[in-house]
């Protein structure tokens, strides 16, 4: 029997995660492995934080803490979601851990040794000031497509190029706003050309099972022609090169992170990890995909030159992007719902949520998640259906059974709407089963509501509620195949909600069998009946209606939340080669003195103090992003050049006016700009 790896992409872990990334990888990836499990697979389920990388360094670097302190905080933060929305990881590691750096120096050593790589002089981006090669996030310019001023050295955010630091017109460090020189530095090529003609062309061609919008990126990059890419980048954070005189230089994030698949697996299982990457081994990888050359192509020419038994991967089932409320997810403006606040915020909803992701996931192209739509899903399909049915099979067992399975009738007057039904039955487990296996988990779970809407088209035909009066024995019948609808659902929710499958076997007082279990998900037979007389437990509601006030709540929090587009996430505030400007552009401002009066913490916005300015006008309230640099009383009592005439911006509810101006020096250390001696405020700055 073959083994099952499946693995979810790594997070990086500069941030928490949000519903996108829960729709686009770890839902799909979560009920994929439940059904193996169910049909009883051997299957490990591997995930864990990818915590190297530039987004790292420059978040560090922003707060003014270690990028190991950065890592430690958000490895705790997802993986604490993960666990609490149910998502069941046989293993959460992380790519800081020993086993890794060791699993991937040994990857990149046997890759050495066997002379894949080429070894290349290239100049090199190099700030002379901060004595360091630049990372191509560390660059940024003008876009050479769309002109934008502030693209990065590897993309263009504003016409979505991918671009390389050189084709950046006015190339400028991130780290000190120099302009950077070009210096040689080595480092080690995979040679993706050749490998092309040897491999990946067959590889790809090969996989006729994939979907359309994996095999279309996949073949797009092929006809371009690959071209060698430098696997060891000059930077401090990473696994180092395992390379005599290499100091200052590590692997390539992307050739470590998927390495980092194999070295949970050994921290999981020491003892037989090689089974799981070496013979009869289906190897699945759930990514985003903006993810999808890494792990088509990139991945599996590392995992073919290594050799020794090494698999491929079988399928790289990506999903396309989930969309919010109108407009593309982003970190750098706020426009997300994260997980864990989610999680904090709607205690007890994680089927909900899950339910309402997996019914619009991106599975063929983006999809759009809303508040007003996870109400209605949840109301009128979650209660309405699922929970509603269930609790009146419970509530009249109770009332007219006292909560005991009835007997059932033989040839009784319902034995035509019970054989129709089990076949109806019988077709969406085939059809949910059928979904499962091609990775269409939207199809699985509306066959799993499929289920229940059966028996409520069963139960509003049978009205045992009316029956009970005239034939008991005909109710008991009703309500006797109404409990067998009831324990296929019980089968049936494990992927998908599975905390739902929980309350399910409380009410039903059942402990589903492994051979019952397997009996469905693998053969699927549909579930037997129970036995008369077998006590149910209490019913218990399934799902709670999501109120409008909850709807409006999170909806004016994501627009309070929500900051412009500063592209803050990735850049720093660098001092730029802006264009020159005649005068009268500097005499719009209306640059003045004012006094801080008071300065106070804005609530959960950790970035921002609300101060006080004091002017020749009267008081004014100006947010300013210093919270992570100065405590309100190292602030109050300062003066301060404030630009006044900026127009007014609503932030977390509050309206700024305008702005405190401040040095920043190459250490993304605040330093206030302030008159040398003190001034009458509202004094104008000219
Ligand atoms: N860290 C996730 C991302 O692009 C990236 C995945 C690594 S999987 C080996 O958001
Ligand atoms: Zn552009």
């Amino acid at each position: 029997m073959p083994k099952h790896t499946v693995t979810a992409a790594l997070p990086y872990a500069n941030g928490p995660v949000h519903i996108g990334h829960v729709a686009g990888v770890y839902l799909p990836a979560d009920i994929y492995v439940r059904y193996l499990r169910n049909a009883g697979k051997d299957v490990l389920f591997i995930c864990g934080s990818d915590e190297h990388g530039v987004p790292i360094t420059i978040r560090a670097r922003k707060e003014g803490i270690t990028p190991q302190e950065v890592v430690d905080r958000y490895h705790e933060i997802i993986g604490r979601s993960f666990r609490d929305l149910g998502i069941s990881f046989d293993i959460y590691s992380r790519t800081s851990s020993e086993t890794h750096k060791q699993t991937a120096s040994e990857f990149f050593k046997d890759l050495y040794n066997k002379g894949v790589f080429t070894e290349e002089v290239t100049e090199q981006y190099f700030d002379a000031d901060a004595g360091q090669f630049l990372a191509d996030r560390y660059i940024t310019g003008t876009c050479p497509v769309c002109a934008n001023e502030n693209a990065y050295g590897d993309q263009c955010e504003k016409c979505g190029s991918t671009l390389s630091p050189m084709e950046l017109k006015n190339p400028r460090s991130a780290l000190s706003g120099n302009v950077p020189v070009l210096k040689p530095t080595k480092n080690w090529f995979l040679p993706l050309d050749k490998l092309q003609t040897s491999f990946l062309n067959d590889y790809i061609h090969g996989h006729t099972d994939w979907k359309t919008n994996v095999t279309g990126q996949c073949k797009s990059w092929l006809n371009d022609g690959l071209k060698p890419r430098a696997m060891t980048r000059d930077l401090d954070w990473g696994v180092p090169v395992p390379l005599p005189d290499t100091d200052g230089k590590v692997l390539y994030v992307w050739f470590e992170a998927p390495i980092g698949y194999i070295s949970a697996t050994r921290e999981l299982r020491p003892g037989d990890w090689e089974d799981w990457w070496k013979g009869d081994t289906r190897l699945i990888h759930f990514i985003g995909k903006d993810n999808i050359v890494f792990h088509c192509i990139i991945f599996p020419a590392m995992l073919h030159l290594r050799g020794n038994g090494f698999v491929v991967p079988e399928q790289v089932p990506a999903n396309e992007f989930l969309n919010l409320e109108g407009d593309k997810i982003s970190t750098s403006r706020n426009w997300a719902v994260w997980l864990n606040e989610y999680l904090e915020e709607l205690p007890g909803r994680q089927d909900e949520l899950r339910y309402v992701l997996g019914s619009i996931l991106p599975e063929t192209k983006d999809s759009e998640f809303t508040w007003k739509d996870y109400q209605t899903r949840v109301n009128s399909e979650l209660v309405a259906i699922l929970g509603n049915f269930v609790n009146r099979v419970m509530v009249l067992t109770h009332k007219f059974f006292g909560g005991k399975v009835p007997t059932p009738q033989t040839d009784g007057p319902l034995q035509g709407a019970k054989d129709a039904t089990r076949a109806e039955i019988q077709s969406h487990v085939d059809d949910m089963r059928k979904a499962l296996d091609e990775y269409r988990f939207r199809d699985g779970l509306s066959s799993l509501m499929n289920i229940a809407r059966a028996g409520n088209k069963f139960l509003a035909d049978a009205e045992p509620w009316k029956t009970i009066k005239q034939d008991e024995a005909q109710a008991a019948d009703a309500l006797h195949f109404a409990i067998e609808i009831c324990a296929n659902l019980v089968f049936a929710t494990e992927p998908f909600l599975p905390f739902t499958h929980d309350k399910l076997c409380r009410q039903l007082n059942l402990i589903p069998m492994l051979l019952m279990v397997r009996h469905f998900w693998r053969d699927g037979l549909v579930a037997k009946p129970l036995p008369a007389g077998h006590p149910l437990g209490e019913p218990e509601l399934l799902f709670a209606r999501v109120e409008d006030e909850t709807i409006a709540m999170q909806t004016e929090k994501l627009l309070k939340m929500k900051t412009p587009d500063t592209g803050a996430e990735a850049a720093l505030p660098a001092a730029e080669n802006k264009p020159l400007i005649q005068y009268d552009d500097f005499a719009k401002l209306a640059l003045k003195v004012a006094t801080v009066k008071t300065a106070e913490k804005v609530e959960k916005a950790d970035k921002l103090l609300k101060l006080t300015l004091v002017a020749d006008d009267g008081e004014h309230t100006v947010l300013s992003g210093i919270a992570q640099h100065f405590a309100p009383e190292e602030v109050t009592g300062r003066q301060v050049v404030w630009l006044s005439n900026l127009a007014p911006r609503k932030m977390r509810g509050i309206d700024s006016e305008g702005m405190i101006l401040m040095a920043e020096d190459t250490d993304g250390k605040l330093v206030f700009v302030s008159p040398s001696q003190a001034v009458a405020p509202g004094s104008g700055v000219s």
